[in-house]
Formats: C-alpha cells, structure tokens, sequence
C-alpha cells in the first residue's frame, strides 16, 4: 500500500487542513471538498462554450467533475472515497496532466548512451550512498530502454547533477526546506537533462524527510522527456508519494511512457506475424530534432536583425516572460533577458514548433503561464519549462471573442486588476483570469479608456508596473492607474541599440 507522506511542493498551495481520516465526520468533508474546488478548481473550464461555462462552472458537482477528470478518477460528479482522498493529499499547483505525456515537441536524447556526473554532493547522504542511489534511479529506466548511462566524474556529461541550496547557478534558485525538492530540464544539449537537488531537503533512503531514490527517478523521468501524469500510480503523477523503494520497479504508465520515446530494451515477443521493431528503431512519430542552443539562423531576406536598430521598427507583439521581454516580428522574435546580458534573436517555430507568426502574446504571472496568439488560434505555454499546456491550440471564441475576430492585434495582462485586455482595431476587450470568462460590456473603444495613446494597438505588455503600448514604430509607456501617459518611445529602444 502506498502512503502519502510529504508536503507542498512547487507552486503549490496546500489543501485545507483536515481531521484524521477516522475523525473526519461528513460536514467535514463536505467542507473540505469545498474549499479544495473553490482553491483549485475556480478557473477549470467544464465546456468549451463560454456560454455553457458561464452557467455550469459555478456548480459544486460540475467542479467536483472536472476535479475527477483531472486526477484521473471516475467522474461521478460524487465525493466519493477516492475523491476525498485524493483532496486530503499533498497537491502541486502544477496544472496539466494528462495520463502518460511527453513534453511539447517530444524532446528525447538522440543516442543510447549517456553519461552523467554529480558534481556537488549534498550534505545528508555520503557520496557512495548517492553514487548507488542515483545508479538505481538511472536503472530504473535503463532496464526498460534501450539506453545506458554512465557515471563520469570529470568533463562534461549529458546530465549533470548537483546538491545546492538557494541560488545554485541557474535562474530558478531553490526555497529552503519543503516546496520544490528538485527540478531538471528536459533533454536537449547545454543544460538539457541537468538534474539539481534542493540540499536545504533532508535526503533519506527510507520513509523519513524526501527519499532521494523516489524523487530522483522523477526527475530523471523529465530528464528524459517525460512530463506528469495524470495516473495517480505513476512515478511521474505530480505528488510525492512514498513507497517501498526496495525491488522498486518503475510503474506501469511511465514504462509506457518513456517506451513510446525510446522503445523497449527487450522487444516484447509480438503475438501477431508483423515484424518486432528494432529496439534502436526510432519511435513514431519522429520528435522533432532538439532546438539548437544558438538562435536559428533565419531565412535569407526577411531578417529581423537588419531591423533591429531601426527607428521604423514595428513590432507584431510583445509580453514579458518570468522578467524576460519577448518582442515577436515576422516569425521571428528577440528574447530580452534581465539575467542574461544581451538579446537573442530566435525563430518562433524552432521554439514552438506549432507557431510561425505571433500576433499576439501575454503572460499571466500568477499561474506561470504565458499565451501565443496566431490567427484564430491561441497556445497556452507554461512559463517554467516553456512547453506547450495540453488542450492547445484552443480558438479564439474559447475565450469569448466573437467569431468574427481573425486575429488579435495585441494582448496584455494587467497585473492590479487581474484582467487580460484583447486589442482588436480601435476596439478592445476585457477578460477576467480569475473567472476566466469576458467582462460584460465590452468591446469598448480604445480611445474612450486611454486616453493618450493611439486609436490601435500593435503589441502590448507590462514592465515594472508600467504598461507599453506600440503603434506603429511609437511607443507610449502608460501608468493605468492614474490613465496617463509617462513618456513616448520608439520600439528600437529596447533592443539595446546605442
Ligand atoms: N519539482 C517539480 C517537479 O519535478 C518541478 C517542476 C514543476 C517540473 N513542473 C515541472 C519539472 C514540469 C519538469 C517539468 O515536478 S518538485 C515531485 C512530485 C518535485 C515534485 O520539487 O516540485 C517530485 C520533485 F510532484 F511528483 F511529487 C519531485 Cl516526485
Ligand atoms: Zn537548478
Ligand atoms: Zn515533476
């Protein structure tokens, strides 16, 4: 029997607190369950039609649907005991699962061996006792796969793994004791597939404090291309839950998984007469090649780099993203990084391989998400791992847009009131992220409500408290609460041209 054991994890906010199983009485339950939707499941969209949302998403039963299907349960719109259960455990704010699933663009290691090695050890457990335990974590997937992984202890490895506390060398520091454990990158040159331990965690390799064993198979199961599942069994299901780690085999779900990426190590005998695949044949279908680290080197022609200092520059949309600025031009887009020094210059579909042109974007911090428009279509990208959220592309009128809108000219989140406005010719809109649904009374027209800025948006977002507004090569850097204008720029400014 397996055993919930730990707290919150990333993003997560804790469920409501509740008496011992036994002690539970049904108010309490109720209670429970309500202030479980309530926290979680206030922005799930039971239909696609903001019509029928509207009406059903305010009902206990349709939220209480929605909550099953997402974990994976039998939807029977009843608090049932595996419901119940499942709310009383741990939860990660982490918002799509599906059963088994690959990242966006099923990234994987385009070879069978690979190496890694630990460059900083942790506090709580020897070196020998990680060096066996992270073994066994590898072996986990390489008795399934066709790959093997080596231990190296200098240079360069494929994944390279480390014990650090806080600020540990990359942009996602670690929290201290509980929240995020670990995290790693999926596969993919550079930084791909590094693997790093929150060492502020108490490390076991029993049932006490975090058992690496357990978290590190995760781990290595994203650094291998896995995102979570929604099957509550599986290793990579967004819950720490402890189970006996010795004879741990890896479940059934994620074995498929990780199978549909790199095949089985043992073809299993196959009962019908067509031919067993090759365990080296590439699985179908062929993922994506793996985005090079250098920006794409653009088509002859229509470089954006020849416009960057410009003072004609136009941009087709703009958003910020974790603190960086992205600025997106004819399929093309110029990264911004606050971190890093400098600005890169990508292709949008090596980087989202679905998207060409951004019309549109805008990023909403609180649920680390951020949102790419094309034509009648959106992407719902997740800000952290930047992979694509399942369900997308969705079209426009999910969001309650007209049918008759073809495109979006601009979209910003403002952050003070937690509302999305969507530009569209002189018109815009105003959508609720909290209720995820369209403010009545809109559209309205863009000059009616901002004052000082030009009848049309082209590209749109948020920096430090101010909202940027282009039109054309013109800029206007806007203080929405007081609805007046602080400066006019011109775009090129912001793409470091002295
Ligand atoms: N770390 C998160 C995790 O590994 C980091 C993360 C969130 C992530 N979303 C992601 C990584 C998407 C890759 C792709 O899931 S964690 C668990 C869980 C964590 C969580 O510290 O929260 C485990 C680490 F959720 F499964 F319990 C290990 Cl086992
Ligand atoms: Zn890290
Ligand atoms: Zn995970």
């Amino acid at each position: 029997m397996v055993l919930v054991l730990l707290a919150c994890l990333t993003l997560c906010s804790t469920a409501p607190t509740v008496a011992p199983e036994t002690d539970a009485l049904p108010e309490d339950e109720d209670t429970l369950a309500e202030n479980y939707l309530s926290h979680f499941y206030t922005d799930v969209g039971i239909s696609n039609s903001p019509t029928v949302r509207n009406i059903a998403r305010t009902t206990f039963n349709d939220s209480l649907k929605a909550m099953q299907s997402f974990f994976g349960l039998e939807v029977t719109g009843t608090l049932d005991n595996e419901t119940i259960e499942v709310m009383k455990a741990p939860r990660c704010g982490v918002s799509d699962i599906s059963r088994y699933a690959h990242f966006y663009g099923r990234p994987r290691w385009e070879k069978r061996q690979i190496t890694y090695r630990i460059t900083k050890y942790g506090r709580h457990l020897s070196k020998s006792e990680v060096d066996a335990t992270i073994a066994k974590a590898f072996q986990l997937y390489s008795d399934v796969i066709p790959l093997d992984f080596k231990q190296i202890d200098s240079g360069t490895a494929d994944i390279m793994i480390l014990f650090g506390r806080r600020d540990h060398g990359d942009f996602y520091p670690f929290d201290g004791a509980s929240g995020v454990l670990a995290h790693a990158n999926a596969p993919g040159r550079g930084q791909g597939g590094d693997t790093h331990f929150d060492d502020d965690e108490t490390w076991t390799l029993t049932q006490r404090g975090v058992n690496l064993l357990l978290v590190a198979a995760h781990e290595f199961g994203h650094a291998l291309g896995l995102d979570h599942s929604r099957d509550r069994r599986a290793l990579m299901f967004p819950t720490y839950t402890y189970s006996p780690t010795t004879g741990y085999k890896l479940p059934a779900d994620d074995r498929r998984g990780v199978q549909a990426l790199y095949g089985s190590r043992t073809p299993e005998p196959d009962p019908k007469p067509k031919p067993a695949p090759r365990p080296t044949a590439a699985p179908e279908p062929r993922p994506t090649e793996p985005e090079p680290e250098e920006p794409t080197q653009p088509d002859p022609g229509r470089n954006p780099r020849d416009e960057q200092c410009s003072r004609d520059l136009v941009f087709d949309a703009a958003t910020s993203v974790r603190g960086d600025l992205l600025f997106f031009k004819n399929g093309y887009y110029w990264k911004k990084s606050t971190a890093a020094q400098g600005i890169r210059l990508s292709k949008v579909s090596a980087r989202w391989p679905q998207i060409n042109v951004v019309d549109a974007a805008y990023e909403v911090p609180d649920k680390d998400v951020f949102y790419l428009f094309e034509g009648r279509q959106y992407w719902g990208i997740r800000a952290y791992t930047n992979t694509k959220l399942s369900g997308y592309p969705k079209p426009l009128t999910n969001l309650g847009l007209p049918s008759n809108v073809k495109k979006l000219d601009a979209a910003v989140f403002v952050k003070s009131t937690g509302k999305t406005l969507f530009f569209v010719d002189s018109k815009y809109w105003s959508y609720d992220e909290r209720s995820n649904q369209m403010d009545s009374g809109y559209p309205r027209y863009i000059s009616w409500d901002f004052p000082g800025i030009s009848c049309r948006v082209d590209a749109a977002f948020e920096n430090f408290g101010y909202l940027y507004f282009s039109d054309g090569p013109r800029q206007t850097e806007y203080n929405y609460a007081s609805k007046t204008v602080n400066r006019v720029l011109l775009n090129y400014g912001w793409l470091n041209c002295y």
